[in-house]
């Protein structure tokens, strides 16, 4: 053996750079539990457990592929405890002269990662992760003297590249984008798909037993653990969302209802991040279900949008940005997250129904974290460093080169509007129109002021006249600030005054 190939928890492709390079015959890989990865944010039960049983996976994968794996687990009584003293660990007991490695998905890791040269004294070679369809120097290609880099320009020059959804030049149905069409209410009497389920297998079992004992006192239920946890079962998820939920997701996407986590989304994060799943792959298979009649364009097209688009995107922004992206906070938001957030204790209905899901499953569909948790964070002026370390932290798809772009910039807009030309705030109006949690909260929708007021609305414009000086020449909000202007001083008072009673009493 001369070539040390370490595998991160969210490096889970055969395909990936690092074992492309490397070639099986003098090769040892690398992968390990690690207790700094593993805590660096208290992560969510249900995230450890998908990492670790995910990567035990993995392993029997590889060596099946006729690697030669050293895997370290967590209760390993010599485990160091970081990536870099098991590497440092691994390139000794084998007498390595070279590290190939594919680069992480985070800064953090990045960094550490340059030092393993140094450290072991071997060769050090760090490989760009092709697993994307947009490499990083196209991107910053891109972005390069563009005053604002739109999402929608973007995408369209992935639906060139890829050639998905198109019709030789043209975009198929004659548009680039249907998201009109996909912002239906949910309504109770929905017929919803039962979500796709794994039954946790014995290596499964085992880890579970492990994360109970080992991080009893982290955020989250363990029990009811279902998601899958190798390449085979996120095929399976695929098959699943493409036949049962593919079909009206585009309609529902942005809907929320009490007790229904999953709705028509694909729940796939989990398995793209990690490399179980391939991005294009999954995209190519979505437009084949549109080209055989099976679903309409609009799910189509949104579906495969959220993949080559947004994904791509927020990754491109986050390694453009970094370091100091995670810092940023140009709307000097400084009050502490809520208690509430880990405990999902609060008559807001659908606070307590986002937080209380998120607490059981791991999981949140977008409009639950973008217009419930970021919503309320952003208009109560919460830290943007602390609502990042937050969503960090509870999914089971966090990886800080997606989480940080849609926290810090799209749902917070703490980078002061890089991301979204304007904060993506609302009253509780919104909610009530694409939810049915307003009907039985404690709080009246439709009252601004009150006892029985519903929080969101007076929050909603103390929020944008606190920060007036930063978001009254933005040209997309001119109209509510002239609704707000029209309002007479008396209703203006008693708006501040019950926002500034609730954020004191919060
Ligand atoms: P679907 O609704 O079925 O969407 C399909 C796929 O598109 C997703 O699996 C995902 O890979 C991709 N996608 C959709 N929206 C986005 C987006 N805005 N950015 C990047 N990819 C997207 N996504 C993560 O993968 N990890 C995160 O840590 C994460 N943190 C978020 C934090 C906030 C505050 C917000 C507003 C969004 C966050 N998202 C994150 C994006 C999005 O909410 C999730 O990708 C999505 O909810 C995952 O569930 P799904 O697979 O059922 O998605
Ligand atoms: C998230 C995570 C966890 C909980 N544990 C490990 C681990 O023990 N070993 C490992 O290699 N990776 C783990 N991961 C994933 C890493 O945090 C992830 O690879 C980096 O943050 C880079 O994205
Ligand atoms: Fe949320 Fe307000 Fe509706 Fe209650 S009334 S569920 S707080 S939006």
């Amino acid at each position: 053996v001369d070539t040390l190939v370490p595998v991160l928890g969210d490096q889970l492709s055969l395909g990936l750079s690092a074992l492309q390079a490397a070639g099986r015959a003098r090769t040892v890989v690398l992968m390990a539990e690690v207790m700094s990865e593993a805590s660096y944010v208290g992560h969510h039960k249900q995230k450890i457990a998908f990492i670790f049983s995910a990567m035990r996976h993995f392993a029997i994968a590889l060596r099946k592929a006729g690697w030669r794996v050293d895997y370290i687990t967590l209760e390993d009584p010599d485990n160091t405890g970081s990536l870099a003293g098991e590497v440092q660990r691994a390139a000794f007991r084998h007498g390595c002269s070279r590290i190939l490695a594919t680069k992480p998905g985070e800064w953090r890791v990045l960094e550490d990662m340059t030092g393993w040269g140094a450290l072991t004294g071997c060769e050090t070679v760090l490989l760009e992760d092709t697993r994307f369809l947009c490499p990083l120097d196209e991107f910053a290609a891109w972005a390069e003297g563009r005053k604002q880099l739109r999402m929608e320009y973007f995408y369209r020059e992935m639906r060139r590249k890829t050639g998905l959804l198109m019709e030789g030049d043209e975009p198929a149905g004659g548009r680039w984008n249907f998201d009109a069409e996909n912002r239906k209410p949910a309504e109770g009497s929905l017929f919803l798909p039962r979500p796709f389920r794994a039954a946790p297998d014995a290596v499964t079992k085992e880890v579970l037993a492990l994360v109970a004992q080992r991080f009893a006192q982290n955020f989250g239920r363990l029990e009811g653990f279902a998601y899958g946890v190798t390449a085979q079962d996120a095929q399976a998820a695929l098959d699943w969302f493409l036949h049962e939920a593919l079909p009206s997701f585009g309609d529902y996407q942005d809907a929320m209802l009490k007790g229904e986590a999953w709705l028509y989304h694909s729940v796939l994060s989990p398995y793209l991040n990690t490399g179980l799943l391939d991005p294009l792959e999954v995209c190519r298979r979505v437009e084949a279900e549109w080209r055989a009649g099976r679903v309409p364009l609009n799910s189509a097209e949104g579906y495969i949008r959220q993949i080559i688009g947004w994904r791509e995107y927020v990754r491109g922004i986050y390694w453009l940005k970094m370091p100091g992206y995670t810092e940023e906070n140009a709307l000097a938001a400084d009050r502490p997250l809520p208690g509430f957030y880990w405990t999902g204790e609060t008559d807001m209905r659908c606070l307590r129904e986002a937080i209380t899901q998120t607490r059981d499953t791991a999981y949140a569909h977008h409009i639950q974290r973008l217009m419930v948790t970021g919503n309320f964070a952003m208009l109560a002026g919460v830290n943007p460093r602390e609502v990042h370390e937050w969503y960090l932290a509870v999914y089971i798809d966090a990886f800080e080169w997606v989480e940080a772009p849609n926290t810090i910039g799209m749902s917070q807009f703490a980078d002061g509007g890089l991301l979204g030309s304007k904060p993506y705030a609302a009253g509780g109006n919104y909610i009530n129109r694409m939810s049915d949690y307003c009907g039985s909260c404690r709080y009246d929708v439709k009252q601004r002021t009150g006892r029985d007021a519903c929080p969101l609305n007076a929050l909603y414009w103390d929020f944008l006249v606190r920060n007036g000086d930063r978001l009254r020449g933005n040209p997309r909000l001119a109209q509510v600030f002239r609704t707000y202007d029209k309002m007479g001083d008396e209703a203006k008072q008693d708006l501040h005054r019950q926002a500034a009673q609730f954020l004191k009493a919060l």
